[in-house]
């Protein structure tokens, strides 16, 4: 079968699972094509069954904004055309199913179509899917769509709740490749804190709804208890919120130290204690499962799909977004116990393996098998 994914190309965790799935496909000799504005970040291009097709936008000074959608869904007729795609995955509604609906159009004038499957992600749902300003288009997207899916129970009751839908939506969760931990052996547990000292760690893009802020008290709390280091990995809008809350706490300069974008993200979880994930919203909460993968426990909040895949008292704690007294309470009394911390930590990766990506990949497969068959 030969396959266009269409993806975000960021460290966003559409795009993530997007080149995730399409190099376990390319694995088991399926024909991959990516198309995106650029080489996705974790792509392996050398697999000789991965093809990338950069969506080029010629700017002209004539347009106030470039026109991407429409040399999106211009490349994906193309690559349809020239490698004789036989289905096409949008990971996003918005440009991905938006355009890849538009490419159906142009080929149907030619008698021809493709299966297109669209899979939802979260923020296309919850935050950006319901401005006025993209809600209808991403409302038609998902109904034009030939099959859609959605990476949590969580997130096809909010498109439920939120659009008026008239298709199927079938839930295929996010998976996690356990094979590729443990591999890496970039640093040692010393560069980031001393034997008595607890690694907290937070990884994000640092936009609002990850809710930094909440992670900074959490942490404040906690090391006003017991010896603590903060790690943050990510870069994004809020870094502003981390050099504000050091100059107000002066006294934790040295202890919260901020990584950027890593390549041994692995690595760097499976030394850390606890993952923190207070978010606003989260369809899935894809970096919980990345750390429960390097048997890290994730005190987290409750939003959206999270409770999905942190689960209370075994992986580790929930508590209402917001209540960042309860995350710091859950957080202490996880780190005082030692018995209690490596406990979780076992039952952090038990929980990673059962969203394995050899349980997951077959779900996938059967749903194109079928979009095929339906078409
Ligand atoms: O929130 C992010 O970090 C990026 C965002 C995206 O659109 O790529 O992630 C969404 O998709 C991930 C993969 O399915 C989910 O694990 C995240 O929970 C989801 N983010 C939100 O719902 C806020």
């Amino acid at each position: 079968m030969k396959i266009g994914i269409l993806c975000y190309p960021t460290y966003g965790g559409s795009g993530i699972v997007a080149t995730e799935l399409g190099m376990a496909l390319a694995k088991k000799g399926y024909e991959v094509h990516f198309i995106s504005s650029n080489l996705p970040a974790r792509l392996d291009i050398t697999n000789p069954n991965i093809f990338f097709h950069k969506v080029n936008v010629q700017t002209y000074p004539l347009f106030q904004y470039q026109p991407y959608d429409i040399a999106l869904s211009s490349m994906i007729y193309r690559v349809v055309n020239l490698y004789k795609l036989d289905l096409l995955h949008a990971h996003y509604a918005i440009p991905y199913a938006y355009a890849a609906f538009t490419a159906k159009q142009m080929l149907k004038e030619e008698g021809k179509d493709i299966p297109l499957v669209t899979t939802l992600h979260g923020t296309d749902i919850t935050l950006v899917g319901q401005h006025p300003s993209y809600k209808h288009a991403v409302e038609f997207s998902i109904n034009q769509s030939d099959k859609v899916t959605s990476v949590s129970q969580s997130l096809k009751s909010d498109t439920l709740k939120f659009f008026n839908i008239k298709k199927d939506i079938e839930v295929i969760t996010n998976f996690i490749d356990n094979r590729e931990f443990g591999s890496e052996d970039c640093c040692e547990r010393s560069q980031f804190a001393t034997p008595e000292e607890k690694i907290l760690i937070h990884v994000s893009n640092l936009r609002p709804v990850k809710r930094v802020g909440d992670v900074l008290q959490i942490f404040k709390a906690v090391e006003s208890k017991l010896k603590a280091r903060l790690l943050i990995i990510g870069e994004g809008p809020d870094m502003e919120i981390i050099n504000q809350f050091l100059e107000e706490n002066p006294h934790l300069i040295g202890k919260v130290r901020l990584l950027g974008k890593v390549n041994d993200l692995y690595r760097i979880l499976e030394l850390s204690d606890v993952f923190l994930l207070p978010s606003e919203q989260e369809s899935f909460g894809l970096a919980a499962l990345e750390a429960m993968a390097a048997s890290t426990p994730v005190v987290s909040s409750n939003a959206g799909g999270i409770p999905e895949v942190n689960i209370q008292g075994e992986t580790g704690y929930l508590a209402e977004t917001g209540n960042v007294e309860a995350m710091s309470n859950y957080t202490i009394k996880l780190l005082s116990d030692e018995k209690l911390l490596s406990q979780m930590k076992k039952n952090a990766k038990a929980q990673a393996l059962r969203f394995d990506l050899h349980n997951i990949l077959p779900l996938y497969e059967a749903m194109y098998k079928k979009t095929l068959e339906d078409f």
